[in-house]
């Protein structure tokens, strides 16, 4: 466990459970399972902080009640008491304009840096300002609420993720005219791009000094973080300081960190040392693995793509290799990612109608959520694991497999596009777009001798093992700390 001496008020799109009904009609919480919650909730807990986030109601349909844990729930967010959740419920069309209509319409593409995806409609934009305005409104809230019980705490507002990055500045004028001292940090979980693609945001000025309202703004990579700092010198006139990650803006001096995200590293190499086998056609088929969220950044078309040139080039392959993609539904109500996944099922069937034969199919594919135990039992049984979005902030599946290859040693493929691409160097490292060589690097990595694999992954799960998300959390915390412990907010440069 990590601790912090401050109270902690974690500001996210989403709380770290659902609120859902259950046959009686009583409300109950639905557990989100992810490393952010794994992580973070007991911080909260411990510093007995504060949540703010959407329940997964929409005004409409919410009292604001929010139950209390289940007597029986073993979660990290069962310490969380329900006067620890702050619920944000908007309006279901409001609620749409800003989530759909500017956050995955507009940043999500945009930060991805594939702005022919990314839609710019002003009142999206003014959509997304109200609701950030809403969400400040609330932490404000959760702030005094700290203050009450503890009128000495400095609390630490933690704001996650591109939902929310014009919150700070009013979170911080509000709590200006209230005379309530606070430290504000963000961190972005997707990439932030270069100023060239931020320039195409018809709004970038204010949104560049929406997140500059922090005192420390976090990144996963050091690329991202240099991203931003361009951008502020470049679009606002900042002063900056490279070496030391500073933005000067408005008398203020803005810290920034390259803050790589991980993964509860030993409850992955528990669960695989748990896990059930996984079933094989025969002992010395090899299963090659994908796991992603559907989504078009993810690069699952390019994959199967150079899975196909792998059987032509190497017909070898054929009956010996099977590819398990899971996919996890996702954004389903929208209509790229439907096409998204027509075009996936039409792909996969025509593969594997051309290469099937009595005994096997090339692809074996699933559509839908596992469990962790089965994933576990994926990612130690799998021979490779295909890891190459197009564009990724960090990438957490291939930590995961990494920390779950607790017997016979696999090999990792990694895009050089992915955050987890900068520092996971025993990698084979391919470019998706690249099919040829990337079907190359697949042969590879199914004929790699064990003494490479062993070496390599010795490399990887050392790394992965020392750095995981209590690491992460620990480096935020340390990060954070010194804007306390120094007048940091006040002019550095
Ligand atoms: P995501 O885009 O969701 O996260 P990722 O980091 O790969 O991407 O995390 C996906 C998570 O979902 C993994 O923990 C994985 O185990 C789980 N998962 C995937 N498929 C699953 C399935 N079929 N069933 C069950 N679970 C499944 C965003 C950013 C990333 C960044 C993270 C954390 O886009 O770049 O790494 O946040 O900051």
């Amino acid at each position: 466990m990590v601790s912090s001496t401050s109270p902690m008020v974690v500001v996210a799109n989403r709380l770290p459970f659902i609120i859902t009904k259950d046959k009686d009609g009583n409300l109950v919480r639905k557990q989100c399972a992810g490393g952010l919650v794994t992580a973070v909730a007991p911080v909260v807990v411990e510093t007995e902080g504060l949540w703010v986030g959407w329940s997964g109601l929409h005004k409409e349909d919410s009292t604001g009640e929010i139950p209390e844990a289940d007597p029986l729930d073993q979660s990290p967010t069962a310490g969380l008491k329900s006067k620890q959740v702050i619920p944000v419920c908007l309006p279901k069309q409001q609620f749409d304009d800003y989530y759909n209509g500017c956050c995955n319409a507009t940043f999500w593409p945009l930060f991805h840096s594939m702005p022919d995806r990314a839609i710019f409609q002003a009142d999206k934009w003014e959509a997304y300002r109200q609701v950030n305005e809403e969400f400040a409104v609330l932490t404000v809230e959760a702030v005094k609420k700290l203050k009450e019980s503890n009128p000495d705490s400095v609390p630490l507002v933690w704001l996650h993720d591109y939902h929310l990055m014009m919150a700070a500045n009013s979170i911080r004028d509000m709590c200006d005219n209230l005379g309530l001292q606070i430290n504000m940090a963000f961190f972005l979980h997707i990439p932030f791009p270069s100023w060239d693609i931020m320039r195409l945001f018809p709004w970038d000025d204010e949104l560049l000094q929406g997140i500059l309202g922090c005192d420390s703004v976090g990144f996963h990579v050091e690329d991202y973080c240099l991203n931003f700092i361009d951008c502020c010198q470049r679009r606002l006139g900042c002063r900056v300081d490279r070496e030391q990650m500073l933005v000067e803006h408005n008398s203020r001096t803005v810290s920034v960190h390259p803050l790589p995200i991980s993964i509860p590293y030993e409850r992955f190499v528990s669960l695989a040392m748990k896990a059930p086998q996984v079933v094989k056609n025969h002992d010395q088929e090899q299963l090659l693995l994908g796991v992603d969220r559907l989504d078009y950044t993810k690069g699952l078309v390019h994959r199967i793509l150079a899975f196909e040139t792998l059987l032509k080039k190497h017909p070898e392959h054929i009956e010996h290799v099977t590819f398990l993609q899971v996919a996890v539904p996702s954004r389903t109500d929208v209509k790229e990612y439907q096409e998204l996944k027509e075009e996936l099922d039409q792909l996969i069937g025509r593969i594997n109608g051309q290469f099937s034969t009595p005994n096997w199919s090339p692809i074996r594919y699933i559509y839908g959520c596992v469990s962790q135990e089965e994933l576990a039992a994926f990612y130690r049984d799998s021979s490779v694991a295909v890891v190459t979005p197009l564009r990724d902030g960090m990438n957490l599946v291939a930590k995961e497999f990494v920390a779950c290859q607790t017997g016979e040693p696999g090999v990792l493929i990694l895009s050089p596009f992915a955050g987890a691409g900068s520092s996971m160097h025993e990698a084979l490292l391919v470019n998706p777009y690249e099919t040829n060589e990337f079907a190359d690097v697949i042969h590879r990595a199914l004929t790699m001798p064990k003494d490479e694999r062993e070496l390599r992954m010795k490399q990887l799960r050392r790394r992965e093992r020392e750095r995981d998300v209590n690491f992460w959390l620990t480096s935020f915390l340390k990060s954070v700390k010194s804007l306390s412990d120094d007048s940091i907010s006040r002019g550095r440069l």
